[in-house]
């Protein structure tokens, strides 16, 4: 597991070295001064100054300026995986399994506003807004199917973006952020085991962490004349545990990103990205014991011990930006990301695609 934990580190910075060699040598003018220009030899009027769209804090802004974000992120759920291996609902349920209920599929859909402003040039304040829908549905050892749902605010996350680094072609910074306990760890729904009463849902059910959680990390961006590269690392660090006694494991995250910009419009790029994160620790005493089993016996994503898991994704993206008229300045992107490696405490529900479109406006 380390092992291969390291090679995909390797990759991911490999990645960025390699497009970032054969394009460096092609950086623009330092001298040459472009619209919005982030400094010498940085043009932030191309499409492809910003990440792909499901990378956050990638980029800063010049003093006094300002932008607006919306993002629609969509991740999809279907069936169970135990370490790598897919898992029927029929292995998991009684009798073969020892589980009552299992879920078999789940969507979660994140409406997402941003602000970013930039009081100097060397540092970028953003805060993100996130509204949360989460669908999972399920079947029982009797056949019955049902669906559970939450929605609500999430977590709200500001970040600091303290530039490290500006030469030609190449910018860095760090990201100093915080996630605020505002998504809901209270969240109830009516299942066929409550009999007909509101009852706690489990773990991924839930709005937020209900922690005050840090979010460090590093990003570094590239660009040539034609083309543009880039990495972040990112973790999530829970500070304590929330009003119930428990808390959601740590995570960390490692991607890199290169785009090429055919048309000054436009840019088509890829991302591979590594994310690994951990159990929970303590537990959800309200999760208490249904028809008299304890709740991580009963359903799988009830077990505190069966939240952690490893996951590799590549998928392509597309940032365009409107160089004209009365929307001059407005950007559009999409990405798309999808699993080609997959390791998780299991049975536990697994991701299958995640899909990331946005607008941004900077004034
Ligand atoms: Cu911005």
């Amino acid at each position: 597991m380390t092992i291969r934990r390291t090679l995909v580190v390797l990759f991911g910075i490999a990645l960025s070295a390699a497009v970032g060699t054969t394009a460096a040598a092609e950086t623009t003018d330092p001298n040459e001064s472009t619209e919005h220009s982030h400094g010498p030899g940085w043009d932030a009027s191309r499409p492809d100054s910003h990440a792909p769209i499901g990378v956050m804090g990638d980029h800063l802004h010049g003093e006094g300026e300002f932008m607006l974000s919306y993002r629609y992120m969509r991740m999809h759920m279907d069936g169970n995986r135990e370490g790598t291996d897919s898992v029927s609902a029929g292995s998991i349920l009684r009798p073969n399994g020892k589980y009552p209920v299992v879920p078999t599929e789940m969507n979660m859909q994140m409406h997402m506003v941003g602000a970013m402003y930039a009081p100097k040039d060397w540092v970028t304040l953003m805060a993100m807004f996130p509204f949360v829908v989460i669908d999972m549905d399920h079947r029982t050892a009797t056949g019955q199917k049902f669906t559970t749902r939450s929605s609500g605010i999430g977590d709200i996350k500001t970040t600091a973006l303290i530039r490290l680094l500006q030469r030609p072609g190449h910018t860095a910074h760090l990201n100093a952020g915080v996630s605020w306990p505002t998504g809901s760890i209270d969240r109830k729904d009516n299942t066929p085991a409550s009999m007909g009463q509101n009852t706690q849902l489990p773990y991924p059910m839930q709005l937020g962490s209900g922690t005050v959680d840090l979010l460090p990390g590093v990003t570094y961006s590239g660009q040539g004349d034609w083309s543009s590269w880039g990495s972040q690392a990112m973790g999530t660090i829970r500070l304590g545990r929330n009003s119930e006694n428990y808390r959601f494991g740590h995570e960390y995250m490692l991607t890199s990103w290169a785009a090429a910009v055919p048309h000054p419009w436009f840019s088509i790029g890829g991302r591979i990205q590594w994310r690994q994160w951990f159990d929970v620790e303590g537990q959800d005493d309200r999760l208490g014991s249904p028809m008299g089993i304890p709740a991580k016996d009963f359903v799988p994503t009830a077990d505190p011990d069966l939240r952690g898991g490893m996951q590799l994704d590549i998928g392509p993206s597309v940032n365009f930006i409107t160089k004209k008229g009365a929307l001059k300045g407005l950007r559009f992107a999409f990405e798309m990301l999808l699993p080609v490696y997959r390791d998780l405490d299991g049975p536990q529900l697994e991701t299958d695609w995640t899909l990331t479109a946005g607008i941004q406006y900077a004034f």
